[in-house]
């Protein structure tokens, strides 16, 4: 009995000790089956109970589930120990500093395309136009034949347009949007198609195979060739002031009869012919028409009963006479040196 008391108690010194020098998890896991586990020390010892007398059995039993206790709660707090020394250096390994400075954020801005373009979209918004729109790969029913451009028409030339297959194309204009809200609403009808339009151009100063239109269409009972005049009118003095002159000269479209070229008078010489105007007094703007009849008949609109007239605008000509652009293929270039400067 002395002996197993002995060792018991040599255990438990022993325990104390290696306790003390513990630093990490798996020294903890090692002590924890050395002195606890099933072929652990005191394991050992109580398995020589059997040579212990009846009375001495409930004592020395007794005295081991204590140290045995003694000893699990020390590896639960030397457990919890090394559990939050952990987390607290994995914090400080994560530890940022809030004091220092932020990457700056450089703010962007808009195209100058995008900031004519809202401009635009304002003024016939703020006139009663909704906007429409529709898909830049077309069908040649749309592009052309609604258009009154039969096949064979010289505008259809695959010089200039961009065939997908003999139907399919990418619009040249945004007019087939225009035909698509004829055939699904009854008038009136007022609305602005702007959007990407594409012709099989060589890339120049002036030329570029992808381009920007806005196109517009009012359509009504008794719509004459007075409110497109007024209409127009009211939009150059708003885009370039009210004492902005405007001349409607004939023209030609195929979907229009009769077309007009609409100009303002140069503001650079008032008319009398500078570098801006290239002599000619007037910048052309751009072009209109009454609606040809055929063009309403066939999207189902009566054409004795209703008119209207149309007109489309060349976006990227209208930018770079805003700011002086000299070379379109900088709009497109995404050069931020060019971009930055608006
Ligand atoms: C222009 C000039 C004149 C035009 C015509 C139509 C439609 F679909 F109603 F027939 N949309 N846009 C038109 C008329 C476009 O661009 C210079």
């Amino acid at each position: 009995m002395f002996n197993v008391k002995q060792q018991l108690t040599e255990i438990k010194n022993a325990a104390q000790n290696v306790l003390n020098d513990i630093t990490s998890k798996q020294q903890l896991e090692s002590f924890r089956i050395e002195f606890l586990g099933k072929k652990g020390k005191l394991t050992q010892v109580l398995r020589g109970m059997g040579s212990l007398t009846p009375e001495q059995r409930p004592v020395i039993g007794q005295l081991a589930n204590d140290i045995r206790e003694f000893i699990e709660t020390q590896v639960n707090v030397i457990s919890s120990k090394l559990e939050a020394e952990q987390t607290q250096q994995q914090m400080l390994k994560e530890k940022i500093d809030i004091t220092m400075p932020g990457k700056k954020q450089r703010l962007g801005k808009k195209h100058p395309l995008t900031t004519v373009l809202d401009e635009l979209t304002a003024i016939f918004t703020g006139m009663g136009f909704t906007i429409a729109e529709g898909p830049e790969v077309e069908l040649d029913y749309y592009n052309f034949e609604a258009l009154n451009l039969p096949p064979g028409h010289p505008a259809r030339d695959t010089q200039d347009t961009f065939y997908i297959d003999e139907k399919v194309l990418l619009r040249t204009q945004t007019s087939p949007v225009q035909i698509r809200v004829m055939e699904k609403q009854k008038p009136p009808i007022k609305i602005i198609a702007p959007g990407r339009v594409y012709r099989s151009d060589a890339v120049d100063a002036t030329h570029s195979p992808l381009f920007h239109q806005i196109e517009g269409l009012v359509v009504d009972k008794g719509i004459t060739m007075g409110n497109l005049k007024g209409t127009l009118e009211i939009f150059c003095k708003k885009l370039y002031g009210d004492n902005t002159q405007t001349r409607f000269r004939p023209h030609h479209f195929p979907f229009t009869e009769p077309s007009c070229e609409v100009d303002i008078l140069c503001p650079s010489c008032n008319g009398k012919g500078c570098r801006v105007c290239k002599n000619e007094g007037w910048i052309e703007i751009l072009g209109a028409g009454m609606v040809h009849p055929r063009v309403l008949q066939r999207c189902g609109i009566d054409p004795e009963v209703y008119s209207g007239f149309a007109f489309g605008i060349g976006l990227e000509r209208i930018t770079m006479r805003r700011y002086g652009i000299d070379d379109l293929r900088l709009f497109f270039e995404n050069d931020l040196r060019f971009l930055k400067q608006f």
